[in-house]
């Protein structure tokens, strides 16, 4: 049962209320933010994918070559060696590319319904060879030493998670892949269990086993072991191609809330929870069986990529969490949740 109270005014954010951060390009999409609560404001860390004005019967997107700058590759749209099908990823000659290149940019909010812009927080770009595709779906750790963004770094030999500390989003440290590929999805524990930190992240494995919610331990947040699987697709389920987790573990009486996204064969994103036991979140006490929510709303079904609600971010308050999601992967809404319903909506 879809148990989401959206925002009346969702969407809050389109790609057309920002202006484009990368010289001659459009916005396309705007996805899927971390989400983080500092001096007394909601800011999210939205994901922006820009590519360049598209000319009739030609594919166009950047890429960041050796040396760091931007380039323009195209594709004629009839070449028989070119496969478009996905609106987010195409194949030329066996090789893949992102038709869109993805960077981080903050808003701000006092009301949590109008975002803006602050100058002075100049947005994250992709750097190195690992992040030549860009830089996607940062989840924020708001931890008691500053804050930890985990995000997916996508370049032509790998899609994995890079780590990035910082304490004022400005001075970025920059640690480099902690959870090498094929791996997306990292959301770390806010504090440490039994003295160790903690993640959810999602590797695949698509010989055997697939995309999947393991879990690992690290003494520093840079190295982790103890890997473990804890949740899997389940079969002609909503679940039953992919699952991966949102933003951060949330801390209840009960045990540490994960919202997490799943989709089926066809594509559809929805969301779950699941309840992990709070002195060995590699248990899992309850998950959901039907989805607590599914994209319903106009702007959840139609859009660059229809058909997905994803969210990497939330911030709680009592016995509210408020999520800020992605939408038909083009639009930024909110919604809420109760925690004590989804708790009493798992089996
Ligand atoms: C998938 C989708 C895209 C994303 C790529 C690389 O194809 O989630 O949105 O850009 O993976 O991470």
């Amino acid at each position: 049962m879809d148990i989401a109270k959206r925002f009346q005014q969702n969407p809050l954010l389109s790609p057309a209320d920002l202006k484009p951060g990368i010289e001659g390009m459009e916005i396309t999409c705007l996805l899927n933010p971390g989400v983080f609560r500092m001096n007394g404001k909601t800011w999210l860390l939205l994901r922006v994918a820009e590519r360049p004005r598209q000319i009739e019967g030609k594919i166009s997107f950047p890429v960041y070559n050796k040396e760091g700058k931007i380039e323009i590759v195209n594709f004629d749209i009839n070449d028989p060696l070119l496969d478009a099908t996905d609106p987010r990823v195409i194949k030329y000659k066996g090789e893949n590319y992102l038709t869109t290149l993805s960077y981080l940019r903050l808003v701000y909010s006092k009301d949590d319904i109008h975002f803006h812009e602050n100058p002075s927080y100049p947005p994250f770009f992709g750097e190195g060879a690992l992040e030549s595709f860009g830089i996607e779906d940062c989840r924020v750790a708001t931890m008691d030493d500053g804050y930890y963004l985990t995000y997916t770094e996508v370049s032509p030999v790998a899609v994995g998670v890079g780590l990035i500390i910082t304490n004022d989003f400005k001075k970025l440290e920059r640690k480099g892949m902690i959870f090498p590929p094929h791996n997306k999805d990292c959301a770390l524990f806010e504090e440490k269990i039994n003295n160790r930190y903690y993640a959810l992240h999602r590797p695949s494995s698509p010989e055997l086993g697939g995309n999947y919610i393991w879990i690992a331990e690290s003494p520093d947040r840079l190295h982790w072991g103890n890997h473990r699987c804890i949740a899997v697709t389940r079969e002609n389920a909503w679940d039953s191609a992919r699952v991966g987790a949102g933003g951060p573990p949330i801390k209840t009486a009960e045990g540490w809330l994960e919202i997490y996204h799943g989709a089926n064969a066809h594509h559809r994103y929805c969301l779950g929870a699941l309840l992990l036991d709070l002195d060995d979140p590699s248990k899992v006490l309850a998950r959901s069986e039907e989805p607590i929510m599914e994209p319903t709303a106009d702007y959840e079904q139609t859009g660059f990529f229809g058909n997905v609600v994803f969210t990497n971010g939330h911030y709680v308050v009592g016995d509210t969490i408020r999520i800020f999601y992605g939408a038909s992967d083009e639009v930024i809404c909110g919604a809420e949740f109760s925690v004590r319903e989804i708790i009493n909506s798992l089996q």
